[in-house]
Parts: C-alpha cells; sequence; structure tokens
C-alpha cells in the first residue's frame, strides 16, 4: 500500500487567478489554486508553507471530504520526497526500550478505522469581529475522513511506558528554516495518549496520506484539534515531566473557559492549552448573500460535528432564534465524524437569515452568540446563513 515514492514537483508553483467570495463582510476574496500536488481546487491563503482552504461547496456533496479536496495547513518546510520503506518512528524518553519502527513494524499491530472531523484550532478565524491576526481562514478549514492504521497506545505498549510518565511529544519531519525556532512538537497528556481512540494513521479514506496531508504517518487524535494530528510523524517521546516546548507552552493557549471567550478589550487572564472540539453546524448548500426563487420550502442542508462527542440533533431557525425546527440527521459514522443534516423551510420572499445550531451527546449545544479571543481559536457559535428569497 505504501510503496510509491511521493513526488511534490510543482507544490509552491504561482496560483491561478480566479476568485471565491467566502461571504467575508470585509475580508476579502480569496485565489483559487489548483497547482499542488495530490489535491484539486482549493482555495489558496498561503503558498510556502502551504496553507490550502476547502471550499464549502465539497462538504455538500459527500459525508467525508474527498483526500484531494482537503484542506492544508503546515507551519514549516518538510521535505517533498519521502521513501516510505526508509520511513522509522523512533520511540524514545520514559520508556523501557526504545524504538525504531518501520512501516511494516506498525502494520503488524492490530488495526483500526475511526470516522473523524479534522478541524483546525483556527477554523473560521478570518470571520472573528474584531478581526484577529493569523490565517484568515473561512470555515473550510476542517474535513472529515475514514482514518485507517494503528492506536497509539499499542505502538507506545511495544516500547512500554514507564511509571512516572506525564506526556508523549510528537513531531514530523518539517522542520524551520531559522535554527533557533522551535521545532513543531505537539504532546498529550499520558492518559490520552494511552485512551482507545488516538491513532497513528497511514490511510485516509482508503488511500495512503496525500504527502500535504503528512505522508507517510500522522497522528490523529479523535475530537481533539488538528494541532496534535502531527504529520509526517518520524518521532514520539515519552516525557516524565510537563512539556515546556513552545508549541505547547506558549503557543495554541486559549482564555480558560469553555467558549475560550474574552472580551477584545479584556486583559488576558489565565489560559490553557487548546484542546477538544465543540459542536458546530454549517450549512452548505445556500451560501451568504444568495437570492433564491422563492418556493414553497426552500432546501435547507450541511455537515455537523460534534467535538468530542456526537451529534445528537441540529436545529434551523429563521426567525432569529425565536423557534427551532429539528433537522433530519443523515447516517451515523461514528462520534467525531461529520454529520448531514436536511430539512425544508417555508420562506417568504424578502431577507433572511438562517440559523442552524448543532448539539452533542454531551448535552452542549451552539450559542447565538460568537465567542471570541485573541488568537481566534475554537469558533464555536452559530453562522448566520444571510440570503433572499426573490
Ligand atoms: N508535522 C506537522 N504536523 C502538523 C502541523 C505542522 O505544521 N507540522 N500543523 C498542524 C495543524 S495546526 C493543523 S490545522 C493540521 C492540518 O492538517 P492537514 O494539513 O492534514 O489538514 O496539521 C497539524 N499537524
Ligand atoms: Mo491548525
Amino acid at each position: 500500500m505504501l510503496t510509491r515514492r511521493t513526488l511534490i514537483a510543482s507544490a509552491l508553483a504561482a496560483p491561478a487567478a480566479a476568485q471565491v467570495d467566502l461571504g467575508f463582510a470585509d475580508n476579502g476574496l480569496r485565489p483559487i489554486t489548483r497547482a499542488f500536488p495530490q489535491k484539486a481546487e482549493m482555495i489558496l491563503q498561503r503558498s510556502s508553507p502551504p496553507l490550502l482552504e476547502t471550499p464549502l461547496s465539497v462538504f455538500d456533496a459527500d459525508d467525508f471530504t474527498p483526500n484531494d479536496r482537503f484542506f492544508v495547513r503546515w507551519h514549516y518546510p518538510f521535505p517533498t520526497r519521502i521513501d516510505p520503506a526508509q520511513h522509522r518512528l523512533c520511540i524514545s524518553g520514559h520508556v523501557g526500550r526504545p524504538l525504531s519502527l518501520s512501516l511494516a513494524d506498525l502494520a503488524r499491530l492490530p488495526r483500526v478505522a475511526i470516522a473523524a472531523v479534522n478541524q483546525c484550532a483556527g477554523n473560521g478565524r478570518g470571520l472573528f469581529a474584531p478581526r484577529v491576526a493569523g490565517a484568515q481562514w473561512g470555515n473550510g478549514a476542517m474535513g472529515n475522513a475514514l482514518w485507517e492504521g494503528v492506536r497509539l497506545k499499542d505502538v507506545l505498549a511495544l516500547a512500554g511506558v514507564k511509571a512516572g510518565a506525564v506526556a508523549v511529544r510528537c513531531g514530523g519531519l518539517d522542520a524551520p528554516i531559522a535554527q533557533t525556532a522551535p521545532d513543531f512538537e505537539k504532546s498529550l497528556p499520558i492518559d490520552h495518549a494511552l485512551s482507545d481512540d488516538v491513532m497513528i494513521a497511514w490511510a485516509m479514506n482508503g488511500q495512503p496520506l496525500p504527502l500535504l496531508n503528512g505522508f507517510p504517518l500522522r497522528l490523529v487524535v479523535p475530537g481533539w484539534y488538528s494541532t496534535y494530528w502531527v504529520k509526517m510523524l518520524d518521532h514520539i517521546e515519552v516525557l516524565a515531566k510537563p512539556d515546556d516546548g513552545y508549541w505547547m507552552a506558549r503557543a495554541y493557549l486559549q482564555p480558560a473557559n469553555a467558549l475560550a471567550d474574552i472580551a477584545p478589550d479584556a486583559p488576558p487572564g489565565p489560559r490553557v492549552p487548546v484542546t477538544t472540539m465543540r459542536p458546530r453546524a454549517l450549512i452548505t448548500n445556500i451560501t451568504s448573500g444568495a437570492k433564491l426563487p422563492a418556493r414553497p420550502f426552500t432546501p435547507v442542508q450541511g455537515v455537523a460535528l460534534g467535538g468530542d462527542h456526537g451529534v445528537t440533533a441540529v436545529e434551523l431557525s429563521a426567525d432569529g432564534g425565536r423557534h427551532w425546527l429539528p433537522a433530519q440527521l443523515g447516517p451515523d459514522h461514528g462520534r467525531y465524524s461529520f454529520r448531514r443534516f436536511r430539512s425544508a423551510l417555508a420562506l417568504p420572499p424578502g431577507r433572511h437569515a438562517i440559523l442552524a445550531r448543532a448539539r452533542n451527546a454531551a448535552g452542549v449545544e451552539q450559542p447565538l452568540v460568537q465567542n471570541w479571543n485573541p488568537s481566534g481559536y475554537n469558533r464555536a457559535g452559530i453562522e448566520p446563513v444571510r440570503m433572499e428569497i426573490l
């Protein structure tokens, strides 16, 4: 399965000129690109290292996001040529037996497959008001895939985690250009690293990982933001003390409350690492600003994610949240997957703001008012779609 050499040739070539309107009020149009290997049409946020966003219409077509439309995010340059036969995953640190595992070694462990949403902690950042610095994503810095591989805990068991371990730090083949910049490494608390659902994946949607999505191996941390889903995974270090590295101690911190919400003019206050995702529903068949012909019922559909618990309900409102109508839910691919919803609303001619609200199995529901924080993380509020019936 992992026999071919992957080559990225024209990856960093100039983008095409087409523009797409993401519905930003004052945040500009985005160029469309087809210039990246193993990727079809994507919204270009940055060429190098690449930031590629999935157009919302892709989520309207399927519960699973095709690999060639799946978003891409890198902090640092990464190798563009990887020989899977030479790749090794090294396990070191607070273990009884340090290991260097080939892909063939990993393939001998019990296999698992989990459908899970990979969502950037900054998904929707470009919609924050007031605006915040960082990649100006619309809501396409996410995707749903069936991930296949092995459990992290089974790999750690091979190495033998010693008593007193507190965290598991993971890193990949990418590296900063400046020697002084910190390597991109992320840690999971030991209890989470040893939980059943955290995976080391080599395939998504039945195919080897695309190079840009982490070929040949990546961490998959279902229910947690994708900053932890380390790509091109090549080293795992078991730590006997908390990770004080830049990417855990200084970056990806959010206000220490459930919604990561803080007033724009408030002092920073206590902060905690970004971890679990919250429920979200996004309407995918109507874009903001659409003008649609009048008909008895206007179809409204989209995708929802439940965060770290499954989606239990999606409700729609066309009157600012006074009345809610339950939408019909599509197939259940497991608690971490996208769940589709569909309904039809009787909308009279005029302007409307359609609201879709998701709830998860823990009873967490999307708030009407958007949360805000200066890093643009954990966007969780309802996303109104403003449209007009002619
Ligand atoms: N090695 C490595 N892994 C990484 C990153 C990175 O910069 N390097 N970025 C993380 C972040 S912030 C995101 S949003 C996801 C994006 O995953 P994708 O490119 O497969 O969509 O990768 C994560 N894993
Ligand atoms: Mo991210």
